[in-house]
């Protein structure tokens, strides 16, 4: 039997669908979501960052800000477990909403981890063959990404007022190599496979004039891909 294959079945055939809200590091993702969440009902899931931040007592989030090289793999393993159990958990509304996804946490993370030479080859090609075998044995698909396009330079200045404790090490050039790869996979599509259609939301405004944008947006986004 198939563990995840009926994940998508509310009711016998009724497919329901998922939308992924993808961004930089402070982005504005989270407004998103809580945004949706507000003012909707659909089911919204945000990223599992405090499990990221206490694994049995450990912060892998910090590790890995604090020695990539060394901490790199072990983050983006558990990372791939929780966005894997994001994915596959039973959904309870025909609209789902995730703050990133499986897919980017590989296409972008750990793609930037293995370029900028702090991931061994080694360490990237286990992790690549985890992801594929996930790709290709359970349902992890998505059918909208809303991708919040900033400037590396906007999250840069939300990140310094937000002071997230892990973070505070994060410098423009990381921000940038995250802006670089997510404009080459999502914009340029030159990079990997995108999942699902993308629908793009320049999000370098304040957030009154961001959640303008959501309802400008809001039949786009919520209109079922079935
Ligand atoms: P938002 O709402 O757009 O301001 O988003 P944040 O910053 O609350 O959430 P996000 O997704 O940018 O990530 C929270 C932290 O986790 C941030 O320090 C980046 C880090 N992070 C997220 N996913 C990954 C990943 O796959 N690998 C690595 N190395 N870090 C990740």
């Amino acid at each position: 039997m198939a563990p995840f294959s009926d994940k998508h079945l509310i009711n016998e055939g009724e497919k329901k669908t998922v939308i992924c809200v993808e961004g930089n590091i402070a982005s504005g993702k989270t407004t998103c979501l809580d945004y949706f969440a507000k003012t909707t009902s659909i089911e919204v899931l945000t990223e599992p960052v405090p499990k990221w931040r206490n694994v049995r007592g450990h912060n892998l989030l910090g590790l890995m800000y604090q020695d990539s090289s060394r901490w790199g793999i072990t983050l983006q393993t558990y990372i791939q477990l929780t966005m894997l159990d994001q994915h596959t958990r039973p959904m309870i509304s025909p609209l789902r909403m995730m703050e990133r996804s499986i897919h980017s946490a590989k296409h972008i993370f750990v793609e930037n981890l293995y370029r900028s030479g702090r991931m061994p080859e080694v360490d990237y090609v286990v992790l690549t063959e985890w992801f594929e075998w996930i790709t290709k044995n359970t349902d992890v698909s998505v059918d909208l990404i809303v991708y919040l396009q900033t400037s590396p330079e906007t999250c840069y200045e939300r990140l310094k007022n937000r002071c997230r404790e892990e973070e505070k090490i994060i410098a423009m050039e990381y921000l940038e190599a995250i802006h670089q790869l997510y404009e080459e996979w999502l914009i340029k599509q030159t990079l990997f496979k995108v999942p699902s259609p993308v629908l793009v939301i320049p999000a370098d405004n304040d957030m009154q004039k961001m959640i303008e944008k959501y309802e400008e947006n809001r039949d786009r986004i919520l209109t079922p891909y079935n």
